[in-house]
């Protein structure tokens, strides 16, 4: 028996200002194109279950786009007669009862099985129980739900079980409404033959045990997810557990320090052989304030050109960044005046002057 794991595929998230060739924010269609790549790949293997673990959509009301892209996509699936399992995660679960839940939307589908109400669901096979717990909201019910799986097991079955949770403190994303899995439940994960795990974005067998996998997320939510490897999980349930990890190709993020005080001998020394559609952060340092106003944005720009995006970070040496904030802190009349206090040495002088530049703000403060 194969089954296809793969999840967190928040459909509809959009990062950075840029709009790709069909006027699409670039980001967004990354993540359309992670799931169309992820069911293509499915098709081929022809897998006898998939299972999706939570936050296929990003939001709980998400964009009319990426409602008929999952649409289309699902269906593809679904006209092939793969049964998928489906599990709402803390992303996509609404926040209050006045929303109705979107994975409601694959309810007329014949092969899909959704569990996204306050529910466990049981979803059982000839030879196989799926045993769904959706993202829910209240903890205590959440529990409950966890204890009528347990009631429910069927040992004559293969059993798997689809949860969206952080198990382990190591999984935690730091998000609302995520559910961290207790510890003294964790000796469930041996009745089933395989946990489906979603949340966290990488892939990851859980060390503890043999059978427990995050599938990982299909693209990055955030620049500092540096991974490479997303992709979905293929599992062989005949004898032993196997489990296989497939990465699919993601669009290039390049990261390049450059010493600002050799600027130009740094960028001729870049390595810009991958970066055609990269998104691209060059982080400035050595950097102290009046460099920096001298290094215009587009000049750095200019160098990567060839990238679909480029973000510039300046790191400002410390103490320069210091006295510069302090600057900023006080008004311009007190900035003026202490400059003027530095400026002249004969006393009759500066006092005169400071009388007048005290005049000229009065006037430029009032209005008048
Ligand atoms: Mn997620």
């Amino acid at each position: 028996m194969k089954i296809v794991h793969f999840s967190d595929t928040h459909l509809g998230f959009s990062d950075l200002d840029v709009l790709n060739s069909n006027g699409v924010n670039l980001r967004e269609g990354d993540f359309y194109k992670a799931f169309s790549d992820i069911i293509d790949a499915i098709l081929k293997i022809k897998p006898d279950f998939v299972l999706h673990t939570g936050d296929l959509f990003h939001r709980a009301s998400p964009t009319n786009r990426a409602i008929t892209f999952a649409l289309e996509q699902i269906d593809r699936l679904n006209r092939a007669k793969i049964p998928l399992i489906l599990i709402a995660g803390n992303h996509e679960a609404p926040k209050s009862k006045a929303l109705a839940p979107i994975l409601k939307i694959f309810d007329s589908f014949e092969n899909v099985y959704a569990a996204y109400s306050q529910n466990a669901e049981i979803f059982e096979f000839k030879d196989i129980n799926f045993y769904a717990l959706p993202h829910i909201n209240d903890e205590k019910k959440l529990l409950g739900e966890l204890d009528k799986i347990e009631n429910s097991l069927d040992l004559n079955k293969k059993r798997i079980l689809l949860m969206h949770a952080t198990v382990g403190a190591y999984y935690l994303m730091h998000e609302f409404g995520e559910w961290v899995f207790p510890k003294e439940r964790e000796y469930l994960f041996e009745k089933f033959d395989y946990v489906a795990l979603g949340h966290w974005h990488g892939f990851s067998g859980l060390k503890k045990f043999n059978n427990v996998y995050y599938a990982g997320s299909s693209e990055r939510t955030s620049s500092n997810d540096t991974r490479n490897d997303k992709g979905y999980v293929v599992i062989d349930l005949d004898k032993d557990l196997k489990v296989r990890h497939e990465t699919i190709k993601l669009r290039k993020f390049l990261k390049f320090e450059l010493d600002a005080k050799n600027l130009e001998s740094e960028i001729k020394q870049l390595d810009l052989s991958k970066i055609e559609g990269a998104i691209v952060e060059a982080v400035l340092y050595n950097l102290d304030i009046n460099l920096s106003m001298e290094i215009d944005n587009s000049y750095i720009k200019s160098h990567f050109d060839r990238a679909s995006y480029v973000k510039i970070k300046r790191h400002l040496l410390e103490s320069k960044s210091e006295s510069y904030e302090n600057v900023e802190a006080i008004t311009l009349q007190d900035y003026f005046l202490e400059y003027i206090n530095t400026q002249i040495e004969d006393e009759k002088q500066k006092k005169r002057v400071i009388e007048k530049a005290r005049e000229l703000f009065s006037i430029v403060e009032t209005g008048l």
